[in-house]
């Protein structure tokens, strides 16, 4: 198995594609996305688009199907979610279809499309991707961090760098075999110093900071966490993750 690790979609190479590729929004895209399919949401189907997504959703009955719209950190106007992991309680997610556009973790998805195996991946279920890896053992794997707006960000590299380092210790495979680029050990060397204190890294990223000014705190707790749900959010169809 070869693992690689780029920080933002736009890193990752346009010319070819891995066995399995984990897209990653820490903060909050794909921690929404586990905690929707946890509490038993039917789907989740993602678009870069705003008005993609209500043309789409509009065809589903309304009593099937949550609408969630983010830009900014802030919810869209007209839509009945933003992005917070928060709101998706099991009372309203069950059984119901996620639309859901954000900033960046929907970009990252976009921009993966092409690998057979494509999964969503968070601290919250880091877990339950490291175990599908191990069990499935994928020749390639492209942990693709979401980042800000094409920039690098703390809480995705570090949430690729706990899942490079749980497939590092349960492999037994030396770092210098597992790593394809010099993106994993830096993932991992960040991990290792902050792995007792991810809220605070979270505190110090520049989201973090922008979710912190909206008063979104009891999200970056929420995301914080490390394995706390047993989720494999994986696309079936493209656009469309169970
Ligand atoms: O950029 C994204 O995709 C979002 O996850 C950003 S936010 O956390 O909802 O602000």
């Amino acid at each position: 198995m070869k693992l690689f690790v780029y920080h933002t979609p736009e890193l990752t190479p346009t010319d070819e594609a891995p066995e399995c590729a984990i897209a990653v929004d820490v903060l909050r895209a794909t921690s929404t996305m586990a905690t929707v399919l946890a509490a038993g949401g039917e789907a989740v189907q993602v678009f870069s688009d705003l008005d993609q997504l209500l043309d789409v959703s509009e065809t589903w009955p309304p009593e099937k199907r949550l609408r969630a719209g983010e830009r900014g950190g802030s919810k869209v106007a007209g839509f009945e979610l933003g992005n917070s992991p928060l709101d998706c309680t099991e009372e309203l997610v069950k059984g119901r279809r996620l639309f859901i556009s954000t900033t960046n973790g929907t970009r990252a998805l976009t921009r993966i499309q092409k690998a057979p195996i494509v999964i969503a991946a968070a601290l919250i279920n880091r877990a339950a991707v490291v175990n599908f890896i191990l069990e499935k053992q994928p020749e390639t794997v492209w942990i693709v961090g979401s980042g800000w707006e094409g920039s690098f960000s703390l809480e995705d590299t570090v949430c690729a760098g706990a899942i490079a380092h749980s497939l590092w210790q349960q492999t037994h495979i030396p770092l210098e075999e597992l790593a394809g680029n010099d993106e994993v050990a830096g993932a991992i060397a960040l991990y290792s110093q902050w792995q007792e204190n991810l809220l605070g890294l979270f505190h110090q990223a520049s989201h973090g900071q922008r979710l912190l000014r909206l008063e979104c705190h009891e999200d970056l707790k929420y995301c914080s966490q490390t394995d706390i749900l047993d989720v494999l959010p994986m696309q079936y169809e493209p656009g469309v993750l169970k």
